[in-house]
């Protein structure tokens, strides 16, 4: 069986699995929200990374199944956890620019948190570049609607591919992720630290929050806080986790 077809028998066999990884701010001291990441737990493959299949799952189009899939298990987790008493907690779900140029994705995104009566704001949807290399203006606009009825823009993995500040100015981006491959000169003072000190300024002069992504040291820890920088995701303070692993390091933490 090609790999494609094996998607689709792991959406019948519901052989995927969301996990969790926790956005701390530092000023609060406190987990702000999460991020939900995608797993398949094939029973031929093992573990497969996400990296290994989406771009199948986008070329099949299965991706929009499949993204509309974890959004639903994404807000009927992040439902539980207000349930539970983390009402504060959000939802940070990737999004495909296929899932974004269908033309019902925002009735979908709204209508899906009306059904869990969620409220617009705790939901963020990440988006990369890619997302605005095709279908500029009417990519904008749909991100626009969305802003406008409270949900949460993320531009991921900023700082690395064709990333160019002017969508900056014309997108309603809420926050800014710093790609995790900054990391590593961090804090080291060379050319790429330089570049992380700048890219906080700019997110913060427009209002945007500011995420770094891959923290793993106290070190880099420091030095993102004295540059400013709100909010961190990464192992140092956990890997991402299953449902049920989260809950107990939700009520573990502080
Ligand atoms: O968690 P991990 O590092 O394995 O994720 C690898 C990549 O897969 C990340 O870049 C992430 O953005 C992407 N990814 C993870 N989950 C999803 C998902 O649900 N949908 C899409 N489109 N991409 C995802
Ligand atoms: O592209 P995106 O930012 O969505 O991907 C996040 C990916 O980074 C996930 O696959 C996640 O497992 C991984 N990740 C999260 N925290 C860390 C970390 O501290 N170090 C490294 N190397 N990877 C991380
Ligand atoms: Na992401």
């Amino acid at each position: 069986m090609n790999i494609e077809k094996q998607l689709y028998t792991a959406m019948e066999q519901e052989e995927f699995e969301l996990v969790y990884q926790p956005q701390v701010d530092l000023i609060l001291n406190k987990v702000t929200g999460l991020e939900a990441l995608l797993r398949w737990k094939s029973p031929e493959l093992g573990y497969v990374s996400p990296l290994k299949f989406i771009k199948v799952a986008e070329d099949s189009h299965l991706i929009i199944p499949l993204g509309t899939w974890v959004l639903r298990s994404a807000c009927a987790f992040l439902k539980l956890l207000h349930e539970q008493g983390f009402g504060h907690l959000t939802m940070s779900v990737n999004i495909s620019m296929l899932q974004l140029l269908q033309t019902d994705f925002n009735e979908l995104v709204l209508h899906t948190l009306e059904s869990f009566g969620l409220q617009p704001d705790c939901l963020e949807l990440e988006i990369t570049e890619t997302v605005l290399v095709q279908s500029y203006d009417h990519v904008i606009a749909k991100l626009n609607a969305l802003r406008a009825r409270n949900i949460k823009i993320a531009l991921d993995d900023f700082g690395t591919g064709y990333s160019s500040l002017s969508y900056l100015t014309h997108l309603p981006i809420s926050t800014l992720k710093i790609d995790k491959s900054f990391m590593d000169s961090i804090p080291t003072g060379t050319n790429q630290a330089t570049l992380v000190e700048q890219i906080i300024r700019i997110g913060k002069r427009m209002n945007m929050s500011v995420i770094a992504e891959g923290v793993e040291r106290q070190e880099q820890l420091a030095y993102l806080l004295e540059q400013g920088c709100d909010k961190i995701q990464g192992y140092f303070f956990s890997r991402p986790l299953a449902a049920k692993d989260m809950e107990q390091w939700l009520a573990c933490w502080k």
